[in-house]
């Protein structure tokens, strides 16, 4: 007999599949609880807050609709002791439970805590694993005890073939693996993406939209024009539009970033695969059915799919081999504060503004936005991993930090050494001057890297390297930029570096580049 049992949804945990609700019934009691703790450790963008509360109060009717006892605590309920640990303890006082049942949860702080709810209760707690991913943190580190070296792509493999996804008896779907070097084109003007389907706040959305307006007036960004799904029904158009009116240019031009548009063909689908309104294997399901029916072609089945069933749970296993250390490498001894204008967009350099302004607006940037635009300039200019780290997980509405650690420290910082990347994702304008429409509209010009009109990224990119030159060599994949560094004639190298430092000083005394 199971007895009195105690359920703990927390609000990342929104999924009717949820360990902690299995063989659920109307006599257990499930809490979820609203804590001033979970909304402020770090200073999360306000759609985010509301994006996560209204879904929490949404599963919460969902669950009650199905049967459910549950007990939802408000963030203005008078006596809610605002930590996850007293509304556990406050919920177990009253109901004296026999047992309380919860799902790991997706951050390493939260799962120290709840390691300690058996011995402050004295009731046992069950920490059960999390199912809804395509790969388990035990099997993830058996994966890695059987590798010389830890690569994405034949982790990815795996994936696909334990999953059976895109596969033709025991080949890729379409002869290969990757098909990457289809994609990643310049985008030609006048093409005009489909617009994502946006959803009107309901009543309970808007009265959360009020609550944290009054309650964290400090924190960035509006609540205004919030528009994300908030219920898995809602997420399931959300994908299914996406299926149908972008997935088949998604390969194509992945990586273009242009103004005033920043989903492009991108899914949108992080929000919702993070809070659980979406799984991620049905979703690579329905990917991989709109491909067989003809609707969409390899490449873009083949590269969505990648970013879930590779990228997403390899950064996953990664966070969970490596934590807590991870939370403090810093493999390039970076040290520089983050410069104000991350917060309030001021800066000349056209592509960082738009990028921080999409990002305030939308709580949304694209990959290469955040990898090759804001997390490139984070990288060559040294700014210290923990508060780039902060900066992410406060700005996108899907931050979390099991997902949002390793793409900052491992990929765009390179601060883990070459776990996440076989090389620093450091690039000059000229990549974002390729792969963006930013640049013409740029006060800087991208085509020179010394002078004070000169694209800051140049100088930045080759002070880079010169700089962490010797921590470098041994990284195969830098052999030809460091080659490069190497052949350059000592006047042009001093000339370069000479700006860099001009504006790194600039960028230490607070003035405005
Ligand atoms: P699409 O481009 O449509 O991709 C489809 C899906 O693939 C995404 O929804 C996402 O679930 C998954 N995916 C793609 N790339 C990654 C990746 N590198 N890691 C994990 N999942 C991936 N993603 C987050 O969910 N939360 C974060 O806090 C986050 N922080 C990031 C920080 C940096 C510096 C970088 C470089 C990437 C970060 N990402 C993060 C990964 C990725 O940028 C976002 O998942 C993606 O932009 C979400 O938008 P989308 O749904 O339109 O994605
Ligand atoms: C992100 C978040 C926020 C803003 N608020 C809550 C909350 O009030 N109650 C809750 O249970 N969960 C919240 N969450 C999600 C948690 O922060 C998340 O479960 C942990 O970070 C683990 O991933
Ligand atoms: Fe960015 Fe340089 Fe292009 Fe300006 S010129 S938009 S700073 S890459």
């Amino acid at each position: 007999m199971a007895g009195r049992t105690l359920r703990i949804v927390l609000g990342d945990q929104l999924s009717d599949d949820l360990s902690a609700l299995d063989g659920a019934v109307p006599d257990d009691l499930v809490v979820m609880a609203e804590v001033r703790s979970e909304c402020t450790y770090v200073r999360h963008h306000k759609k985010k807050l509301v994006l996560v509360l209204s879904a929490m109060r949404h599963f919460a009717a969902r669950l009650r609709e199905a049967g459910l006892t549950v007990r939802y605590v408000a963030l203005d309920d008078p006596d809610n002791s605002h930590c996850l640990r007293g509304e556990v303890a406050r919920a177990a006082a009253t109901f004296r439970p026999d047992r309380v049942v919860a799902t790991s949860p997706g951050e390493w702080r939260v799962l120290e805590d709840m390691r300690g709810w058996q011995a402050a209760l004295g009731v046992p707690v069950e920490i059960l694993d999390d199912e809804r991913f395509l790969c388990g943190s035990r099997w993830f580190r058996h994966w890695v005890a059987t590798r010389q070296e830890l690569r994405m792509e034949f982790f990815y493999r795996e994936m696909r073939r334990h999953h059976r996804l895109l596969m033709e008896h025991d080949a890729p779907a379409g002869g290969r693996w990757n098909f990457d070097r289809d994609n990643r084109k310049p985008m030609p003007a006048g093409i005009a993406p489909p617009v994502p389907p946006g959803f009107e706040p309901d009543d309970d959305t808007r009265a959360v939209m009020a609550l944290v307006d009054r309650w964290f007036p400090d924190h960035w960004g509006d609540t205004a024009g919030f528009a994300f799904p908030v219920t898995a029904e809602q997420a399931a158009l959300a994908l299914d539009h996406f299926v149908a009116e972008r997935l088949p240019s998604f390969g194509d031009w992945q990586d273009f970033m242009r103004e005033g548009d920043p989903v492009l063909f991108h899914g949108l689908l992080s929000f919702s695969l993070n809070l659980g309104l979406l799984d991620p294997l049905a979703t690579c399901r329905a990917v991989e059915r709109a491909w067989r029916e003809g609707l969409v072609p390899i490449n873009a089945a083949e590269g969505f799919v990648r970013q879930i069933a590779g990228w997403r749970e390899y950064v996953r296993g990664i966070y969970w081999l490596r934590m807590p250390e991870y939370g403090e490498v810093n493999a390039l001894g970076a040290d520089r504060a983050l410069p104000w204008f991350y917060w309030s967009g001021e800066t000349d350099m056209r592509c960082m503004a738009r990028t921080i302004d999409d990002t305030r607006r939308n709580a949304y940037a694209h990959h290469i936005q955040r990898l090759m635009v804001t997390g490139n300039f984070a990288l060559l200019a040294g700014l210290d991993p923990d508060a780039v780290d902060d900066w992410y997980m406060v700005v996108f509405a899907d931050a979390y930090q099991w997902v949002e650690m390793p793409n900052v420290r491992g990929m765009a910082l390179w601060a883990d050494g070459g776990l996440m990347g076989s090389k620093p994702y450091a690039a000059s304008g000229a990549y974002i001057h390729r792969m963006s429409d930013y640049c013409g509209r740029c006060r800087y010009d991208v085509r020179r890297a010394v002078g004070t009109d000169a694209c800051p990224f140049n100088a930045l990119y080759w002070d880079f390297l010169a700089r962490n030159a010797e921590r470098l060599r041994a990284v195969p994949r830098m052999a030809m930029p460091l080659g490069t560094l190497d052949r350059m004639p000592p006047p042009r190298l001093a000339a370069l570096r000479a700006r860099a430092a001009e504006l790194l000083r600039a960028l230490d005394a607070g003035e405005r580049i």
